[in-house]
């Protein structure tokens, strides 16, 4: 079996302690640290036709998102670059009501490496937060919020709605993502921005920061 297979097995199968040397093996061997991210996020992937499919349950999307966190540990150092702070600060958080992490925080990652401040706000995060997080810091760029369930698309548009009532807004841009979010839908809800990925997302910061 590849290493890299191995990477992706072991994230399906929630093997937190041992995905990280398996990554790190993988490394070793001359793997592309993006082909092995892929690899783990395909495996996520795999993770939810299971779940969609009644195969599995929670408990075992949990132990695969924490397999995937300990894989992208040990990645991190080789996808980031290292650059801090030169592009200015942006804002990042999963709306309210959404507890997935794994996308947002690739995101995080990539435009930190971008060279951003990133502050994260972490998951679960209501409008009325992001809105006092900008007034504390009222120099930040760009806004990035991330909505991983079509459940949790209302909140992202009332998060929007609500940053778009403020006399803020003119100085910040917004910029939205997440797995069931289209372009179509972040224009809809006013949104400066829509990226698919972490990568493109990275780019679309900074797009939007210049
Ligand atoms: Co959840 N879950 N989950 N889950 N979960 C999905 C999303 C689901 C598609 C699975 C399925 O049914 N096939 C489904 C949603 C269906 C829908 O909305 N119609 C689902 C469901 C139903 C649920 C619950 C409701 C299950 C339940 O309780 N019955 C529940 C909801 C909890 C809640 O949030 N309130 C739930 C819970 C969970 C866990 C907590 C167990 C766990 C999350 C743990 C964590 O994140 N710490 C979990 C997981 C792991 C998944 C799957 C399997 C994997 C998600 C993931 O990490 N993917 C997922 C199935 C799937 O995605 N195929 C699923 C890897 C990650 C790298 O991709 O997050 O898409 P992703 O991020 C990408 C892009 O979307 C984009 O870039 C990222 C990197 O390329 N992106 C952005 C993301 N944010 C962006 C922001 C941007 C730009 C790009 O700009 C700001």
């Amino acid at each position: 079996m590849s290493k890299i297979t191995e990477v992706a097995e072991l994230v399906e199968k929630g093997k937190a302690k041992l995905v990280g040397a398996a990554v790190q093996s993988a490394l070793d061997e001359g793997c592309e640290a993006t082909e092995i991210l892929n690899s783990m996020i395909d495996a996520m992937a795999v993770v939810g036709e299971r779940f969609k499919n009644g195969e599995i349950f929670v408990p075992e999307m949990l132990v695969a998102a924490r397999a995937m966190k300990k894989g992208v540990e040990v990645l991190k150092p080789h996808l980031a670059s290292g650059a801090t702070g030169s592009m200015g600060k942006l804002i990042i958080a999963t709306v309210a009501g959404d507890l997935h992490d794994i996308g947002k925080n690739l995101v995080a990652m990539m435009i930190e490496s971008a060279g951003f401040e990133v502050i994260d706000l972490g998951v679960d995060v209501p409008a009325s937060k992001v809105i006092e997080c900008y007034k504390e810091n009222p120099d930040v760029k760009v806004i990035a919020l991330s909505a991983l369930l079509t459940t949790t698309m209302p909140a992202l548009k009332d998060t929007v709605a609500a940053l778009n009532a403020e006399d803020f807004r003119s100085n910040v841009k917004i910029m939205v993502g997440g797995a069931p979010i289209t372009k179509k839908f972040a224009d809809e809800i006013g949104a400066d921005g829509y990226s698919e990925d972490a990568a493109s997302a990275a780019v679309l910061a900074k797009a939007l920061a210049a």
